[in-house]
């Protein structure tokens, strides 16, 4: 049965196709759908049920989208889409996620040089051929070739993006794990230790009846083509080319068969190591002493085995977790989802890409139990998304006032600055004075050389006005690159002024990344991490930020958002 979330995915392949199709992304078919897909979101209910006139019914969708998406809940398929994929392989669609190619260069590249693929990009690029197309240069070639580096686009070796493969694992294990046999149903691998690109997606499910289990997987909506059709492994391609591996186990075998197949491969090596060093023998089945069962139904029990605390699934890369579990004072003591207290990077739709009212968001994130919440609409250097001083104002006045109403959230009157080119922020000081706390971002000029962005970013850590820097690099996972810095001597400038590092919980950002955490968490860099929600529906963002605070090894004492709302408060005043 299709859902919300297969038609907001047919949306967007529509979304992807129809750019190349009308060579822009403003066309008017592209932001219909695209529009379409913001509605089917807001709209929140389940729209599978509802006719074509209903759909349209629904503020957003239009007349030619909605028979579009009956279409597809009726047959399974779109008639207009089969035919974009029929023109467009997925191979040549790949291209279109390289920065400094759109739409049009792309055709022009295509139907010049005959380029369907990576590889014909490549030798294009090799032979020079690309600088002598109309509006190209040596300059661009260049620039294309270090984003396709940079992007870890390299043919076989291809990997996906987080956001593209979790949001699909998830709906996979939920359908598994609605079957009566079914006891438990995993998602492990890379995407489990929450890595930013994934090579395949690999599920383990716990059941004693595998015939209905891999009879599920193999009539599953999202099959494209059959791999591997075992009694207990099944493995599919999805229609963008993701593999994915589903195993079958007995559940009193699923601890180890989790463990095994989340890895890291390194980490497993060094834990079978472990076990040998005592006499047994460690695999997907179990840790064995000889005929003996030692342990195997979960992680814990094999891990208390080896005489080692739980390692959480993000840490387990082989960068010193054993050795640190197996040591006197133990693992840190990592933050966790439940320690947090409120979220510091927050929109509404007083924002011009913000899709739900101030209203709505603070009831959701009350509802989260939070004890503080900073309100962070975009300042007036974003042109189009942000707000003049006399609208901040009123916003200011609007939330005081909602602020009685919730007598145990602190909302906070905040800001998420613009760093400017030079790292320069909005308004001016004494205006920028005016917020309870702020947040401050890169979202523009990318490609600055790395001494520029670097001094960039000091300045606006220097800044007295800032709490805390946004989404570091400004990058979208395989799709965009961020700026490139000189990561020390930002963290030292964090350090010195006390500013907080946001870890971004967004998967299309995940931003400081894992990598630079561990180097802040090492200097003593205070950490906020964040949602940055611009609608009602984006609040689980919490929990992969706190993903990644865990495979940066974060422990909760910097994470300022986990504090007190005293502690939090007292710490925000001091930098104002
Ligand atoms: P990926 O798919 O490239 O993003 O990365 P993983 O870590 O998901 O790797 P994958 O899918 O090849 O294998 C899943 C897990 O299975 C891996 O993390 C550890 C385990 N595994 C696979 N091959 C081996 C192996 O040769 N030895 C050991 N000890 N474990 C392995
Ligand atoms: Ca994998
Ligand atoms: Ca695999
Ligand atoms: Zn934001």
């Amino acid at each position: 049965m299709a859902t919300n979330a297969d038609i907001a995915a047919m949306l967007d392949e529509l979304v992807t196709l129809t750019t190349l199709e009308e060579e822009s992304p403003q066309s008017f078919k592209v932001r219909a759908y695209e529009k379409a897909k913001l509605a089917l979101e807001a709209h929140g209910h389940d729209v599978t049920g509802l006719s074509s006139n209903e759909l349209t019914a629904i503020a957003g969708i239009g007349k030619s989208t909605a028979s579009k998406i009956r279409e597809f809940l009726d047959t399974g398929s779109v008639a207009k889409l089969d035919d974009l994929r029929a023109r467009y392989p997925a191979q040549f669609v790949e291209l279109s996620r390289i920065p400094g190619l759109g739409p049009k260069s792309l055709k022009l590249i295509r139907s010049e040089l005959g380029v369907e693929n990576l590889e014909d990009l490549k030798r294009a690029l090799d032979n020079q051929q690309i600088r002598d197309l109309p509006r190209m240069g040596a300059t661009s070639e260049a620039k294309i070739a270090k984003a396709i580096d940079r992007l870890g686009l390299t043919g076989k070796d291809r990997r996906t993006p987080i956001a593209d493969a979790l949001p699909l694992a998830q709906r996979l294990t939920a359908d598994l794990q609605a079957l009566n046999s079914v006891t438990d149903a995993r998602y492990c691998g890379s995407l489990r230790r929450m890595s930013e690109t994934i090579g395949d997606i690999d599920i383990t499910v716990a059941s004693t009846d595998p015939v209905a289990v891999m009879d599920v997987v193999v009539n599953h909506p999202e099959v494209n083509e059959i791999v591997v059709n075992g009694a207990t492994k099944t493995s599919f391609l999805t229609k963008t080319g993701l593999q994915v591996d589903v195993r079958v186990v007995e559940p009193s075998q699923f601890g180890a068969a989790i463990l095994y197949f989340t890895g890291s491969k390194a980490h497993n090596i060094a834990l079978r190591q472990r076990a040998i060093d005592r006499g047994w023998l460690l695999n997907e089945y179990g840790l064995m002493d000889g005929d003996q069962f030692v342990a195997g139904k979960t992680e814990k029990a094999i891990y208390e085995a080896l005489d080692l605390p739980f390692i959480p699934p993000p840490m387990r890369e082989a960068t010193g977790e054993i050795e640190a579990g197996a040591s006197e004072d133990g693992l840190p003591r990592l933050i966790e989802r439940k320690h947090i207290r409120g979220d510091l990077h927050y929109h509404t739709d007083r924002s011009g890409d913000g899709r739900s009212s101030l209203e709505d968001m603070v009831a959701v994130a009350a509802a989260q139990g939070y004890d503080y919440l900073a309100i962070t609409d975009h300042g007036e250097d974003l042109a189009i998304n942000g707000s003049n001083r006399e609208q901040m104002l009123e916003h200011r006045d609007r939330i005081r006032k909602l602020q009685e109403l919730y007598p145990d959230m602190m909302i906070l009157f905040g800001c998420e600055l613009n760093i400017g080119a030079e790292g320069g922020l909005d308004y001016d000081s004494e205006f920028r004075m005016l917020f309870d706390y702020t947040v401050a971002s890169v979202h523009s000029h990318f490609d600055r050389s790395v001494a520029d962005q670097t001094r960039r970013l000091i300045t606006a850590i220097e800044d007295p006005t800032v709490n805390s820097i946004g989404h570091l690099t400004g990058r979208y996972i395989g799709r965009r690159p961020g700026i490139e810095l000189d990561i020390e001597p930002v963290l030292d400038a964090l350090v010195a002024n006390d500013v907080a590092l946001e870890i971004n919980g967004a998967l299309q950002r995940l931003d400081a990344a894992s990598d630079v955490v561990r180097r802040a968490v090492d200097k003593g860099v205070k950490l906020v991490i964040n949602t940055d929600s611009h609608h009602t529906s984006e609040l689980g963002r919490m929990e992969y930020g706190v993903l990644t605070a865990q495979r940066g090894w974060a422990p909760k004492e910097l994470v300022v958002n986990s504090w007190t709302l005293k502690q939090f408060t007292k710490w925000a005043k001091q930098r104002r």
